[in-house]
């Protein structure tokens, strides 16, 4: 991580922990929102407009944070409007790199090799991890928002007109609903899977890992009626949130997480869901299980020697092919 804008390799690859062995995700520190006029959103400070090819968007395909951005950017139809970058799959030494492996690109705009370098040219003495998504400025040359929930609302409904007004992730009439089943399904299943992966105790793992299926189990009853999305017939940001830690559930946190007790594939209707979602256009090019197994089986601390293994066969994931790379 940075600390005071010099990068120190102590990190790898255990995070922040509490009292009880349990891992704490860093808060996001760059809150600045584009408007289509440019003014403050609701935290940080204005003059962040919307325009054309202003914003570039870096994400790693293997972070589900990041494909949530990479998502909304698709469907609200911005790919034309805001360039994007993407990493290599591994979190190296100096954490992510630009690189050649495949599906990755160079950093086409501040033609840094390594993220954190970013992090350093928006903020001199920045201390913290240095993480995607990241929305970047190109002509302040700074760091619009670093958080991705912030990022999905920003590519909804702050691009104006350039974006399609067609689609609506955030509709005003479902905000609470939306909001509410955010604010159950990050702690339990979106991060609860890192949770029980990061544990450092039996304890924090097992509380993790049992609210994880709680969440499955309930996610799926949720569903029995028929309904195609969380909130009913519109696919909605929160689908955009559940879908990310759903397509990586067999292909990442069974094995290296440890959330074993079923795989994805035993819930009928959240895979039923899942391939709703990959069905839709756009979304499935924004899926990489070579970058997402590249890069949870290679981090150190649960997996010295970086093995990354064949299965699982994700072919009921997508019927017509066996994977997709
Ligand atoms: N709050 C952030 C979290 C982003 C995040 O944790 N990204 C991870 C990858 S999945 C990262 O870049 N980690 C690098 C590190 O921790 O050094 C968001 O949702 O945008």
């Amino acid at each position: 991580m940075l600390v005071n804008g010099k990068w120190t390799a102590e990190w790898h690859p255990v995070q922040a922990t509490d009292e009880k062995g349990g891992f704490v995700r860093q808060t996001s520190s760059f809150r600045h929102w584009v408007t289509p006029d440019g003014a403050p959103g609701i935290t940080g400070s204005g003059g962040f407009i919307a325009e054309p090819d202003r914003y570039h968007l870096y994400v790693a395909l293997i972070c589900p944070w990041a494909s949530r951005t990479l998502i909304a950017r698709k469907l609200k139809g911005l790919e034309s409007v805001i360039s994007l970058s993407v990493v290599e799959p591994w979190l190296l030494d100096e954490g992510w790199h630009f690189g050649d492996y495949p599906g990755a690109t160079r950093d086409t705009v501040n033609h840094k090799e390594w993220l954190h370098q970013l992090y350093t040219q928006a903020d001199s003495g920045f201390t913290g991890r240095a993480t995607v998504p990241v929305l970047w400025d190109k002509k302040t040359h700074t760091i619009v928002n670093n958080e991705s929930a912030d990022i999905v609302r920003m590519l909804n409904s702050g691009f104006g007109t350039l974006a399609d007004s067609r689609i609506d992730l955030y509709p005003a009439a479902l905000r609470e609903e939306i909001d509410q089943l955010n604010a159950e399904i990050y702690p339990r299943l979106n991060n609860g899977v890192y949770r029980a992966g990061f544990a450092t105790t039996q304890e924090s793992y097992q509380e993790a890992c049992d609210g994880v299926f709680a969440m499955l189990d309930s996610l799926e009853n949720r569903l029995a009626d028929g309904r195609p999305f969380l909130t009913g017939s519109e696919f909605t940001e929160a689908d955009i949130r559940l879908f990310v830690t759903l397509i990586r559930f067999d292909a990442a946190y069974h094995g290296i997480f440890k959330c074993n007790l079923r795989p994805l594939q035993a819930y009928a209707r959240l895979l039923g869901y899942t391939r709703r979602i990959l069905a839709i256009p756009g979304i499935r090019e924004t899926v990489n299980i070579d970058h997402i197994k590249q890069g949870y089986y290679s981090i150190k601390a649960l997996n010295p020697n970086g093995i990354v293994p064949t299965g699982p066969d994700l072919g009921a994931y997508w019927p017509e092919e066996q994977h997709h790379g």
